[in-house]
């Protein structure tokens, strides 16, 4: 009796203790904002304005897409991405090209202008990301956004440089960074498939076109023709860092023809190619090409997934006013 009575008290005492001085942590949930914004539907607004820009621009997919996976792997997807400064992430190397700051802002203005303190720049990006995808892809690429998060007070550079994984990794390390933030093989595989759309600059790959591995020829990994196309558009030696696109059968549309192209061994990035040379990952990649595994269904999962790294929910964080620059 005593000892569940003293239980009890210890109990009320942690949970009050937990109440008072530690922040409270919810879930992300579907619709989180439903009902928070008097008249405004949230996820109306920041769709109406991704369908302009992409009206205007196709590649503020990759752009999207891009910018959240930084996002939420460097300090979880907190927005931390976005604070202006130097030495925050977005400083960082890995940076290069980070693309759809200014689509986050005006999301961000007319939000504040209808809906004032309510919603997070952390949830703008994933629900934008979405409605990006859905434009690229179609409507089997629809899938449910949660949202719910705060925003991040903290980023640094050196952060984004440790977090982020680079372009040469074999499908082993790729897992390894990938299971360092909750997700698996098989996720690992599907969020690569983010390389659908946009493009890498030359001089990710010029190693493999090249000199691979010191050898002074071309990747043997890499089709033979496919490298003198990307020869053509990255000559060794060039004043400008040219781009080419990461998925070379349907440069611009969200669908499975990346999974096709590294069977054909037209993987642009290594990393991308080793996912269909590894035993860990070629299944994967085998079933999704073929649709056996439906890449529609499956990405969105993926997505929401990798949404949900290291949130700040609750009472933690804050929502920030301006995307850029944190709440005094
Ligand atoms: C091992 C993991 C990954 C590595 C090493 C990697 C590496 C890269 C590199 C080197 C580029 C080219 C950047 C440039 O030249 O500007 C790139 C572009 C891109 N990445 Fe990844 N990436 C990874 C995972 C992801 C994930 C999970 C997504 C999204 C779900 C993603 C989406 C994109 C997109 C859309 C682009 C094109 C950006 C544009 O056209 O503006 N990547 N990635
Ligand atoms: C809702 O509208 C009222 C009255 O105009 C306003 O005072 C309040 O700040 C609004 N709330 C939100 C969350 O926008
Ligand atoms: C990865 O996790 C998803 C659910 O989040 C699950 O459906 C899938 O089977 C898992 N894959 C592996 C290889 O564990
Ligand atoms: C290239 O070098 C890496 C690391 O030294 C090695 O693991 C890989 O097998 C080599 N690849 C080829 C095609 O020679
Ligand atoms: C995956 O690769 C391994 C090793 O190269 C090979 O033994 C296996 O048959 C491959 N699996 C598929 C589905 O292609
Ligand atoms: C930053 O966030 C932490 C909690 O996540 C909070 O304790 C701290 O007061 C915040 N700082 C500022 C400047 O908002
Ligand atoms: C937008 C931005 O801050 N870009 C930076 C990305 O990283 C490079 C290299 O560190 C910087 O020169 C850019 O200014």
């Amino acid at each position: 009796m005593a000892a569940t009575s003293g239980f009890a008290a210890v109990f009320a005492i942690a949970s009050l203790l937990c109440l008072t001085i530690a922040p409270t942590r919810g879930a992300l949930q579907a619709g989180f904002y439903k009902g928070k914004c008097n008249g405004t539907d949230v996820e109306a607004t920041v769709k109406s304005i991704v369908a302009a820009r992409f009206a205007q621009d196709r590649s503020i997919v990759p752009a999207l897409l891009r910018l959240h996976f930084h996002d939420c792997f460097v300090r979880g997807c907190d927005a931390s991405i976005l604070i202006d400064g130097s030495g925050t992430e977005k400083t960082a190397p890995p940076n290069l090209s980070v693309r759809g700051y200014d689509l986050v802002d005006q999301a961000k203005a007319q939000l504040e202008s209808t809906c004032p303190g309510v919603v997070s720049c952390a949830d703008i990006i994933a629900i934008a990301t979405r409605d990006a995808v859905v434009l690229g892809g179609g409507t089997q690429y629809t899938y449910v956004v949660q949202t719910g998060r705060r925003d991040g007070n903290i980023s640094l550079a050196s952060d984004a440089s440790a977090n982020l994984p680079g372009a040469s990794l074999s499908a082993s390390q790729a897992i390894a960074a990938f299971r360092a933030k909750g997700l698996n093989a098989s996720d690992t595989v599907l969020l690569l498939g983010g390389h659908t759309v946009g493009i890498t600059h030359c001089s990710f790959i010029l190693n493999r076109l090249y000199n691979y591995n010191g050898s002074g020829k071309p990747d043997p990994d890499m089709d033979p023709a496919f490298v003198a196309m990307l020869k053509s558009r990255c000559p060794q030696t060039s004043a400008v860092d040219n781009s080419v696109f990461l998925d070379n059968g349907t440069p611009s549309t969200v669908d499975n023809s990346y999974y096709k192209q590294l069977l054909a061994k037209r993987g642009v990035l290594k990393v991308d190619q080793n996912l269909a040379m590894d035993a860990a990952t070629n299944g994967t990649v085998k079933s999704l090409a073929s649709g056996s595994l439906s890449f529609p269904s499956l990405f969105g999962n993926a997505m929401v997934k990798m949404g949900s790294i290291q949130v700040l929910t609750g009472t933690q964080g804050q929502i920030r006013k301006s995307c850029r620059v944190v709440n005094k």
